[in-house]
């Protein structure tokens, strides 16, 4: 048995901060219509794929800050992507800047959804993870403040029955943990779509930056083999605004394997034939949770944040 999605990963190339979101959403739209013409049915878009990476300045004015925020999606601006994709019979993954009232004030998230081709909300997903500083690195001249832009998310890591599967989402640093790919294979996922922005300066330790690439591609395809899903990673690539930011957006196999792989860091779609049900030898053999899990040998995982170190 089969279960064939033709998928894309949509990798974009900088934002510039002064480009609009009409512009942004123009780009979008072309990958969106190339993904058409090579017989897509669904697209992944990157993390805050509207606007340029703004968590890298520190800036203190909340209605600067405010306007890398989307009070709605769809929202004016970001509208016409929504209604391209319908009118082309194509569902996509997208990630934005989420603004919104919850529990009585202004929260806001580092937010992806799923929209299904007829246009539907199919699911939406916070990201848990957020890596970086809530202040300024002193001497850094890119900084990573995603801890004080947004709150970690309060959704879980949730799955939805679409694209004839069963589908998850994570953002970016998510995808480093083994935790995010476990928690969606224990509900069955077969495939994870994922957005980032990672620039290659992270640490600022040469040893550690040279390999950005290799651990974006280490946890992918840890993270698919060892949950038995197809996962499809989306970059937002290239020098934005002084950063360099790798691309390398990819399809991986449940088998671990590489299937896809943007060879630039600019607007890039790259495609692959997915079987969803690729992952079911693994689930039913190496990957048996049923069978060869031992939960009340892992309870640490959930009852312990950081490591405490034996006497
Ligand atoms: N946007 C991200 O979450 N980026 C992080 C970087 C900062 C390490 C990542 O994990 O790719």
């Amino acid at each position: 048995m089969t279960r064939l999605i033709n998928l894309a990963c949509a990798q974009m190339g900088p934002i510039a901060r002064s480009d609009s979101r009409p512009a942004v959403v123009r780009r979008q739209i072309e990958l969106l219509r190339e993904a058409k013409g090579r017989g897509v049915e669904f697209v992944v878009f990157p993390e805050l794929a509207f606007t340029t990476f703004f968590p890298r300045w520190l800036i203190d004015d909340q209605t600067e800050i405010d306007g890398f925020f989307e009070r709605e999606m769809p929202g004016p601006e970001t509208h016409p992507l929504f209604d391209e994709a319908k009118r082309l019979g194509i569902g996509f993954y997208i990630g934005y800047a989420e603004l919104v009232a919850e529990d009585g004030r202004m929260r806001r998230f580092n937010t992806s959804i799923i929209v299904s081709a007829d246009g539907e909300l199919v699911g939406k997903y916070r990201k848990v993870h957020l890596p970086g500083h809530a202040e300024p690195v002193e001497g850094r001249t890119s900084q990573h403040l995603e801890k004080r832009y947004f709150e970690p998310g309060n959704l879980g890591f949730p799955v939805w029955r679409t694209l004839g599967g069963i589908t998850g989402m994570c953002i970016c640093n998510d995808r480093r943990w083994p935790e995010t790919y476990r928690v969606m294979a224990l509900q069955g996922a077969e495939l994870v779509c994922v957005g980032y922005n990672t620039p290659d300066d992270h640490t600022g330790v040469f040893d550690f930056d040279q390999l950005t690439g290799f651990h974006h591609q280490l946890s992918l395809q840890a993270g698919a083999y060892q949950n038995a899903t197809w996962v499809a990673a989306a970059a937002k690539a290239g020098c934005e605004e002084g950063s360099n930011m790798i691309g390398l957006s990819m399809i991986v196999a449940p088998s671990g394997q590489i299937v896809a792989m943007a060879s630039t860091t600019a607007d890039e779609l790259i495609t692959a034939r997915c079987d969803l049900d690729m992952g079911t030898l693994y689930k039913r053999t190496i990957f048996d949770f049923s069978r060869h899990r031992e939960p009340s040998q892992y309870k640490l995982i959930v009852e312990r944040k950081g490591a405490i170190l034996p006497d």
